[in-house]
């Protein structure tokens, strides 16, 4: 459905309603985001994009949850660019496992006059594969983006993290500001827009409230948004940070997808910490996208044959993406359902 003839879709969120939401009864909560959910959305299919860190550690910026900030020492190896063809290898992977879309991120403020060709290759490269593309740079200005539009990219994902009043005590080297110029720029230039966050930093509810006013309040929703929970890491200010209550975790996803209610809610970082349990509430909330694969950019995530089982499980299959670009990929997502419902097979025989 066209966003704009859609009633539901609001951009005048204020704190008072979105903390009242956050803080409902939990049933009450879930049974709103899953009637919305259903409303826009099969509540049996899961969006699998795979990631890639194209290019690691090093980063000039201090972002204080960051594993490849150059400010803190968490035993990352540096590493230049990747080359275009190891990129193309890695993206072949993810399509062979049934991924959908193939997100490279780069640990950078901001690509370099120098290194975007070879990123506009890569853009090339994995869009003729018949994926969805999504990459994560940094900044970027007007040109750049307009570069990555024209080599094809579908999505730019540049997330504003937390709300305006607490990112100053968790990045010191950029505004608020100058993100939402980016987001600008990439929406202008027609591409699609992934933007979220990460929780368990030590926020506020008023914080996070604050987080996903500022993304539904935007012009158009993200077609993405990603929730990541905190993976600590040492190294990093906020290695010993206390954990997120898991249930206020899954309140705002809920409390996301009510407030965006055509929006992919992707349940991000932090997997390989929550047991099955609270990924299959996640999904009863709302969320309907996942990181599949055993790497996230430098840290770790289930492995993608325990996904698979996860999802027979509870039902779930694999989105198919909306237009396919060869049959090729086609056969490939069909591949990854019926292996998906082999594990299911071998679940059931293994337990019962
Ligand atoms: N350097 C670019 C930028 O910051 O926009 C792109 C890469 S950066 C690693 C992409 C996102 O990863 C961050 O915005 C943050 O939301 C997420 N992220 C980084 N470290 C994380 C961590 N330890 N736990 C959860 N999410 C994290
Ligand atoms: C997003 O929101 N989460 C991803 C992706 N966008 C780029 C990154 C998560 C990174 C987790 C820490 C790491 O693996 O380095
Ligand atoms: Fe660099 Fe992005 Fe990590 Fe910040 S989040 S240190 S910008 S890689």
């Amino acid at each position: 459905m066209n966003a704009s003839l859609n009633p539901v879709t609001r951009h005048d969120w204020t704190l008072t309603e979105v903390t009242a939401l956050l803080q409902q009864p939990f049933n009450d909560l879930l049974f709103q985001a899953q009637t919305l959910h259903r409303q826009h959305f099969n509540a049996n299919r899961v969006q699998v994009s795979t990631l890639l860190s194209i290019k690691t550690g090093a980063c000039p910026e201090d972002c204080k949850y960051c594993p490849q900030s150059g400010h803190y020492n968490t035993g990352l190896d540096k590493e230049k660019l990747m080359e275009v063809q190891k990129v193309l290898d890695e993206a072949q992977r993810a399509k062979e496992i049934g991924s959908t879309r193939f997100c490279m991120g780069a640990a950078w403020k901001h690509p370099s006059a120098k290194d975007l060709p070879y990123v506009l290759e890569m853009v090339k490269g994995v869009k003729a594969m018949g994926m969805e593309t999504c990459m994560t740079l940094g900044k970027l200005d007007q040109e750049q983006t307009q570069a990555l539009a024209d080599a094809g990219l579908d999505y730019y994902n540049h997330n504003l993290d937390t709300s305006p009043e607490f990112y100053g005590s968790i990045i010191t080297t950029r505004t608020y500001a100058e993100r939402l110029q980016t987001l600008s720029y990439v929406r202008d230039a027609g591409m699609k827009i992934c933007s979220g966050g990460i929780l368990g930093m030590g926020e506020s509810i008023a914080d996070r409230a604050g987080l996903l006013i500022q993304l539904a309040n935007l012009p158009e929703h993200p077609e993405s948004v990603p929730i990541n929970m905190l993976v600590k890491v040492e190294g990093t200010p906020l290695a010993n940070v206390d954990d997120i209550d898991p249930f206020d975790f899954i309140r705002m996803l809920a409390v996301a997808r009510i407030m965006m209610p055509q929006s992919h809610v992707r349940l991000s970082a932090g997997r390989e910490q929550m047991n099955e349990q609270m990924q299959a509430l996640a999904f009863l909330a709302g969320a309907n996208s996942i990181f599949y694969g055993e790497k996230l950019l430098t840290t770790g995530n289930p492995q993608a044959d325990k996904d698979m089982q996860l999802f027979a499980r509870l039902g779930i299959k694999p989105e198919a993406r909306e237009e396919y670009a060869d049959e090729v990929h086609q056969a490939a997502i069909e591949q990854a359902i019926i292996e998906q419902r082999d594990a299911s097979l071998f679940y059931d025989a293994a337990t019962h």
